[in-house]
């Protein structure tokens, strides 16, 4: 497939390390995914925009949902008469994964590739410092690097008193606190996507996301809530959407999340005053309950810590342990579907090492 050059992929955030990565295979040429509805895929490629779907030895191929391609990824693509295909998806750097909800608990990738996470969440009615601290952890374990963006700070009295909080449950975590209606805040968010790098913006439904991304486009294009016609609890954006803006930064719109279950998360970071405490503890296995010389519960008597942000912290804990377990059986599952079960394949390993020995 030969290709003239219209787009330089280099300015969409392509590396070297991936374009060497695609060269590698002999299919197609490298492409972004910018939007993904119901298997069906908007691609960049540096001739243009395509729309594919997943070749059948890639859906051969893959066994779980995180294995396709997801907004943000990186693929190898070949085109006939207009329609494409897609071959592989190249390596990702980086990745937000959230645990779907329904009846298949499965790993879900909300966007790949990403240089940061904004967290959305509004100053008004749908404020909440447990969830934020949620989507945290699960942010920092993206790879990317979290920030958090209070929105229509036009509806809110004490904006300084909620940045503070969120700041206190947010160690290290810049947080910007702005208004579409006002324009307060804009100009510094704009600033901040710098020019090849790839934000994501997650959050609730109806905190402002895509009136956010509108606003940094100069668009109209997505559709916003309306608040006359829609009834409450309605998601609005109802797939992802990769977009270059004018100062060469890109965005990614997501539908807002009623939940966000938790596949994988980094407390080393996102619960960092928790964690630098737990060291301070007298015993390596202190249970932080009865044990004399507990630097936790010094820190819970005395206010320090906050009781309602441990709690948060030993659940999120429980549910990271419960997805890592999670894993492990889908491991074991391969390993049935591929040898017949583990004792079968000790029997199998057992029985080449005997026959090496003679
Ligand atoms: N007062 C005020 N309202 C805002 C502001 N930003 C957004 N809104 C309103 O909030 C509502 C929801 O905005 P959306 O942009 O659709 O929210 P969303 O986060 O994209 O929602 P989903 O697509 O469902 O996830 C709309 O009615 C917006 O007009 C703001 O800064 N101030
Ligand atoms: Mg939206
Ligand atoms: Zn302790």
């Amino acid at each position: 497939m030969t290709q003239d050059r219209l787009y330089d992929l280099g300015g969409w955030g392509l590396s070297e390390e991936t374009r060497e990565e695609a060269s590698r295979y002999r299919e197609g040429v490298v492409a972004r995914v910018m939007e993904e509805q119901r298997g069906l895929y908007r691609l960049l490629t540096e001739a243009g925009g395509l729309s594919a779907r997943i070749s059948g030895k890639f859906r051969f191929q893959s066994r779980r949902p995180s294995d396709y391609p997801a907004v943000g990824d990186w693929v190898v693509v070949s085109e006939a008469s207009g329609v494409g295909v897609i071959h592989h998806r190249l390596e990702r750097t980086s990745s937000f994964v959230r645990r779907a909800p329904g009846r298949r608990e499965e790993a879900q990738v909300v966007a790949a590739n990403i240089d940061g996470v904004y967290i959305c969440m509004a100053m008004s009615e749908d404020f909440n410092l447990r969830r934020l601290e949620r989507y945290l952890a699960v942010a920092w374990d993206s790879g990317a690097v979290p920030a958090v963006i209070l929105t229509k700070k036009d509806l809110c009295d004490n904006p300084e008193e909620m940045t503070r909080r969120v700041e206190q449950v947010a160690p290290g975590v810049e947080v910007t606190a702005l208004s579409v209606m006002t324009e307060e805040g804009l100009e510094a968010l704009e600033a901040a996507i710098e020019p090849g790098r790839t934000i994501a913006f997650i959050g609730s439904s109806g905190v402002g996301k895509s009136t956010l991304i509108n606003r940094l486009r100069g668009s109209n294009e997505l559709r916003t809530r309306d608040l006359r016609k829609i009834g409450k609890g309605k998601h609005t954006t109802t797939h992802r959407q990769l977009f270059r803006l004018e100062g060469g930064g890109m965005v990614i719109d997501t539908p807002g999340m009623r939940e966000l279950g938790v596949e994988g998360a980094d407390f080393d970071h996102s619960f960092r005053d928790i964690e630098a405490l737990k060291d301070k503890c007298r015993f390596a296995d202190c249970s932080h309950t009865t044990e004399a010389g507990c630097a936790i519960r010094e820190a819970l008597d005395s206010g320090d810590l906050d009781w309602e942000r441990f709690e948060n912290y030993l659940k999120l804990q429980r549910e990271a342990d419960y997805a890592r377990m999670n894993s492990r059986e889908i491991e074991e599952e391969k390993i049935k579907r591929m040898f017949g079960g583990k004792e079968a394949m000790k029997q199998r390993q057992k029985a080449i090492r005997d026959k090496n020995r003679r």
